[in-house]
């Protein structure tokens, strides 16, 4: 066994090793109580049948370049060629495209998680590499958050994030708060994963805390099981996407029965009554009545009146997962929360109003204690494109070069875009309705990817350049969400001929004749070393005193909890005194009318929260012919597409395929078993998927992770079954609303038959059809 070095990754701190027949050892890091499975995963990170080994050009794009066949992505061989070679190609292909058609037609927004670790995070790598080129266009905003990004600043003059981490403690709820309300739950199996990484996990401890208060949970969702059992939550089903009508039904009866705290919308609010004309339909002729949201919702009336009594009579918060927001008209759920709680006016008390991002990571969980200094990343120049797309606008961006699209006041352009240079993400694994982008993905000259592995978006790229894994090279991972401070080790030599990010970058930058600028005459080990000093010179500034790099490395990861302050909460001190301390609002109070938002104009958002019925819902006209509500989740078995190949993730699969599940009764009037295959589809795609039975789920709604490598049977076709169980293949690309633009996954009907045929082997599994440059001078043919 060779000495097992630290590592961190974005579902916790393991320990890397080799055993005596060079097989991988992965042990969780002494200080996690509660680690993360994922982490065997970490045990595939050499699968030669997965990662990719050479840099490998795609046989037309090999042959023609930026005149070749670009409907031939994904289905054509790739041919292996030395590093040279490849980033002579690439480095020809940037510059002919900023020569031909400018920097704003290269697509550089490359969303993805990545992996941990603060120097080599590709997009602060391949970000600072198109910017010294010369720009590229961005994107904005997430797949994660993006309604409550574009939102919430309207409503609490707060960046989304920064509101999410100003939420009550699970001490405080314990001791002053009755009851929490999710929306959704919090699922545990999300609270693995943090952005950046994750010293110990201890939400389990959070949860023990509530449950030894007493603090009653009620969750409010199409599936039971989003909130722990060990709450013993009083479980209200309801058709997803209908949150909003419960709680403008909630406001409706807090208003007629006088329950709301006027005091409270007084004083720290704006626009409550024009939002409560609204509710009680003098403004538009249809009271939100209880009885009105049960027929949307199926919640009984009296279930949702008897509701809002409770929550009037004692103290409460209401809990809203992300994924509330990631379908369309998500903006009005984040919105309507929050005004909500201000008619309740819990706002700015000890375990009080609005927990977001219930069950992610360490959004809740912070208690307090946040870095009091700035952990540095990759310096990054100004980009000199100034054109920015929303990030879920991908496939309408490369379908409708010259169009305009509006988005949060603004109109946006979409540029041509003719070069994608993706680095750090998996789009065909994260994107919606992969149909219709495989199509558009076709009409730009040249694709490149920077990949570990042979992930679908690496098929389907021209230029595939193999990155190193984290546990393959030096860094230290720091999170703005976490409180430790981890070192990294290159456990593992580079898998084949596999490069640092950075290595590819500053070698691309130097043929581009930027490369003593790109890397400022600094070594990989020298950038995390000076980083690292960076931070520690910025913790000593806020009096936290850190190791020497040297010490660090060579140490343990450093707990800075018993350390960090106690911070006072924005929303307590504007509850202490607006005044004083008004929010960055217009009217700097809570803006449950925002005149903002409603000088937008938009027909699909205006200036309160408001219902508005999804295309896509149980309710709509589609669900005659569709009529099962997919919700596609974070997966418990790996972090979305990442190690899909590993054997956490592996083990989870019935018969190789995706689990999906289902109500029985559902799958009683289809005639289907649990761990039947099953087909998937509706009018935008089909896919595989493995059956499992469950009274967990409401009935009309099917539950699937996200993640399953995106398997088509026939890559020539782009409309071909997806073997494997990629829920994207059949979700709607649509945006949020004109406001925000944000993803609409949650937002789809499907429906589901036996699949009878012989089973498709997967593809997937295995990389695709490789030949050598040697080969092929030997046989052109
Ligand atoms: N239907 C549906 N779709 C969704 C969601 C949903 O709920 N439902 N959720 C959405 C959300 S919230 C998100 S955040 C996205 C996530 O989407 P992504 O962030 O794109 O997903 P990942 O699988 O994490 O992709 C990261 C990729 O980076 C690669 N990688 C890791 N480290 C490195 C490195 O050092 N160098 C290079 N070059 N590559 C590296 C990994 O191999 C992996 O392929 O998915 C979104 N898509
Ligand atoms: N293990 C693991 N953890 C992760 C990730 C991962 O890939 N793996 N990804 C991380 C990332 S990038 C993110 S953004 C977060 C995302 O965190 P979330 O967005 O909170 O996670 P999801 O699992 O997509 O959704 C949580 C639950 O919301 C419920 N839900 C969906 N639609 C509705 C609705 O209309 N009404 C109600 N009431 N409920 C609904 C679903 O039943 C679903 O199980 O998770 C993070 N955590
Ligand atoms: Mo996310």
């Amino acid at each position: 066994m060779t000495q097992p070095l630290p590592t961190a990754t974005h579902w916790g701190n393991f320990l890397l090793g080799r055993g005596g027949a060079g097989e991988l050892h992965v042990t969780p890091a002494g200080h996690d109580p509660d680690p993360s499975p994922i982490g065997r995963s970490l045990t595939a990170l050499h699968d030669p049948d997965h990662r990719i080994a050479r840099p490998a050009i795609r046989l037309g794009y090999y042959r023609d370049r930026e005149k070749s066949d670009t409907s031939h992505r994904g289905r054509e061989p790739f041919v292996e060629v030395d590093w040279d070679e490849a980033l002579d190609i690439t480095a020809g292909a940037l510059r002919s495209t900023q020569q031909r058609a400018g920097n704003r037609a290269i697509y550089g927004g490359s969303y993805g998680w990545a992996s941990a670790g603060r120097f080599h995070h590709t997009q602060g790598q391949i970000h600072r590499f198109l910017r010294m080129f010369g720009g590229y266009t961005a994107s904005v905003d997430t797949y994660s958050f993006a309604a409550a990004e574009v939102t919430i600043p309207h409503v609490l003059g707060m960046n989304a994030y920064f509101a999410a981490r100003q939420s009550p403690t699970t001490e405080e709820i314990a001791q002053h708060c009755a009851r929490i309300v999710f929306f959704g739950g919090a699922a545990a199996r999300n609270a693995q994963v943090n952005p950046g990484g994750y010293g110990a996990h201890r939400y389990r401890d959070h949860l023990a805390t509530l449950r030894a208060a007493g603090v009653d949970t009620v969750n409010i969702g199409p599936v039971r099981d989003d909130l722990d059992p060990a709450l013993a939550a009083r479980w209200i089903p309801c058709r997803p996407g209908t949150d909003t009508a419960i709680m403008l039904a909630i406001v409706h009866t807090l208003v007629v029965e006088d329950l709301h705290d006027r005091a409270f919308l007084d004083r720290y609010t704006t626009g409550f009554d024009r939002f409560a004309d609204y509710v009680t339909g003098r403004a538009d002729g249809e009271p939100k009545t209880p009885e009105w949201a049960a027929t949307l919702s199926e919640v009984p009336a009296h279930e949702i009146r008897d509701l809002a009594r409770l929550l009037a009579r004692e103290r409460c918060v209401i809990g809203l997962p992300y994924a509330l927001q990631r379908a369309e008209h998500g903006e009005q759920t984040y919105w309507a929360a929050w005004a909500l709680a201000a008619a309740l006016g819990y706002i700015g008390l000890p375990g009080g109003g609005v927990l977001m991002g219930t069950g992610v990571g360490m959004t809740n969980a912070m208690q307090r204690r946040y870095l009091p200094f700035e952990i540095p990343a990759l310096p990054q120049p100004t980009n000199p494109v100034s054109d920015v797309v929303p990030v879920a606008r991908l496939t309408e961006m490369l379908e409708h070069p010259g169009e305009t699209v509006d988005y949060n006041g603004r109109v946006l352009t979409y540029p041509e875009i003719d070069l994608i240079y993706w680095a750090g993400g998996n789009p065909f694994h994260h994107h919606q309705d992969l149909n219709r982008l495989r199509r558009a993905w076709a009409r730009p000259r040249t694709v490149v990817v920077n990949e570990i592995s042979w992930t679908s978006t690496a098929r389907l790229a021209d230029i595939v350049l193999p990155s190193t894994a984290a546990q393959e090279r030096e860094d230290f991972a720091a999170s703005r969400t976490d409180h430790w401070l981890s070192p990294m080790l290159p456990a593992l030599r580079p898998y084949g001929r596999a490069r640092d990010d950075y290595a590819i970058f500053a070698d691309l930058a130097e043929r581009l004749g930027f490369g003593q600028r790109f890397t400022e005459g600094r070594t990989a080990r020298q950038w995390v070393q000076h980083l690292w000093q960076t931070t520690a010179d910025n913790a000593a500034a806020a009096g936290i005193t850190l190791p020497g790099y040297t010490e660090f490395r060579s140490g343990q990861p450093i707990d800075l909890r018993p350390v960090l302050p106690e911070s006072r909460h924005v929303l307590e001190r504007f509850r202490d005194d607006p005044d004083c301390h008004p929010l960055a609002t217009p009217s700097g109070r809570i803006e449950i009318f925002s005149g903002t938002v409603a000088d937008f104009g938009y027909p699909d958002a205006p200036g309160h929260p408001a219902w508005f019925p999804a295309r896509e819902w149980l309710g709509s006209p589609r669900a005659q012919r569709f009529p099962l509500h997919l919700l596609s989740h974070q997966p418990a078995t790996r972090l979305h597409s990442q190690l899909d190949y590993g054997v956490t993730s592996r083990e989870s699969k019935i018969r190789d395929r995706e689990p999906l599940r289902m109500h029985p009764a559902d799958a009683a009037t289809r005639d289907l078993r649990d761990g039947d295959i099953v087909r998937v589809f509706n009018d935008r795609g089909a896919l595989l998927a493995g059956l499992r039975l469950t009274d967990a789920v409401r009935p009309g709604v099917v539950h699937m992770a996200t993640g399953a490598w995106y398997d088509p049977l026939d890559p020539a076709a782009p409309d071909s079954l997806d073997v494997h169980g990629n829920p994207n293949t059949v979700t709607n690309d649509i945006g949020t609303s004109s406001l925000a633009q944000g993803p609409s996954v949650n937002s789809c009907l499907v429906e589901i038959e036996r699949y009878d045929d012989e089973l498709p082997p997967l593809r997937i599994h295995k990389p695709p059809e490789l030949i050598t440059a040697e080969k092929l001078r030997a046989h052109p043919g």
